[in-house]
């Protein structure tokens, strides 16, 4: 097992990001100030960010392939996203999804924009045309230009699906796809079950381990961990490159003071039985050198009674602040990153 080389003083170069949606983007948004304006420690602008995106979130809908984390960090880096919703576009309308309700088509519940819907239209038509999603994204990215390199974590179709209980059905139980879980459900009962459609039969897209192998740091950042960075390990060959990357691997928890600061990550951790907390999710990710993918891993100050365990199970970890309020917030939770990726393996 290499010891990680942690960044010298020297510079950052190379930073991969394995992100999920709105709150991975969100703190790319910060990683990126903070590296433009020298509040990342060997961090400077010329530093390059690979993003590792899930795709397990994506949806066809209406003969279009929807892809919410990848668009989420492409319009969020590209300043086309909408800042309240954290998804879809800005100054959005919504013609297209009106008249389909007009005619009864099913799902009303899902919001797609008519902006958004060119993304779709774009996307889909490249895949049937045989491009790979991987080309896809690099082409979409050529308008958007979000400052990033913005990967799939695999071209192959990977889909999470939600058991919920259903007293109407012989099982007791019925299956749904994420979105309608998240979005029509709101995640407002228990999901049972979290089952990653295709996960096991696919491949990293191209340049993902080379992006976690060749990196100087590598960071989980504050997003869902069963359904964005859960997905991205779980694709065959990620979690074995983020065990042997000479890069030290450091995570930002996603849970603070007991709850998700947004999204589902409470519903989705009960369902594979890991308790809601900085620590639990920490442990459960595990340090490397007790065979997980974790250096270190950044706790809110709220929870700073659960670095001790946390440094008990071979990881380093600190409490610092962890609400992503401003990009100046959040470029400081990038900083503390990598100053917790540059200290001396615990004894
Ligand atoms: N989230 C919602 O809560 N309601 C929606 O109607 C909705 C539509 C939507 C359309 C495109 C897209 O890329 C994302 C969309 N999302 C919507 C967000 C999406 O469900 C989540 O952002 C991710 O799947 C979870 O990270």
């Amino acid at each position: 097992m290499p010891t990680p080389n942690p960044p010298s003083a020297g510079a950052v170069r190379r930073i991969t990001v394995l992100s999920g949606g709105v709150g991975g983007a969100r703190f790319l948004q910060g990683l990126l100030h903070g590296l433009r304006n020298g509040l990342v420690p060997g961090g400077t602008a010329e530093t390059e960010v690979t993003v590792v995106a899930n795709t397990a979130d994506d949806w066809w809908i209406h003969g279009l392939k929807v892809c919410p984390d990848l668009d989420t960090v492409m319009y969020t880096l590209g300043d086309g996203i909408d800042h309240e919703r954290g998804w879809g576009r800005r100054e959005e309308t919504w013609s297209a999804k009106t008249e389909l309700e007009a005619y009864g088509v099913e799902p009303t519940w899902f919001g797609l924009g008519d902006r958004d819907i060119a993304t779709h239209l774009v996307r889909t038509q490249m895949l049937e045309a045989g491009y790979t999603l991987s080309q896809v994204t690099e082409a979409l990215c050529r308008r958007w230009q979000p400052g990033v390199r913005l990967l799939p974590m695999s071209d192959d179709r990977v889909e999470t699906h939600i058991a919920v209980a259903d007293p109407d059905s012989p099982s007791g139980r019925r299956v749904v796809h994420f979105q309608e879980y998240w979005v029509r459900m709101h995640a407002a009962v228990p999901a049972e079950a979290v089952l990653v459609v295709g996960q096991d039969q696919a491949t990293p897209a191209p340049g993902v381990l080379e992006a976690i192998s060749e990196a100087d740091l590598v960071v989980l950042p504050p997003s869902n961990p069963v359904v964005s960075v859960g997905t991205i390990l779980g694709v065959p060959g990620v979690r074995e490159a983020l065990r042997s990357t000479p890069a030290p691997v450091v995570g930002l928890s996603p849970i603070v003071g007991g709850d998700h600061v947004r999204g589902m990550a409470a519903q989705v951790l009960a369902a594979i039985g890991v308790e809601v907390s900085a620590a639990a999710v920490g442990l459960h990710l595990g340090a490397r050198s007790a065979g997980g993918v974790l250096d270190g891993w950044l706790v809110d100050e709220r929870d700073a009674d659960q670095v001790a365990v946390l440094e008990a199970a071979g990881l380093r970890a600190r409490a610092v602040p962890l609400m992503m309020t401003d990009h100046d917030a959040t470029a400081a939770m990038a900083a503390a990153a990598v100053a917790l990726a540059r200290e001396p393996r615990p004894a």
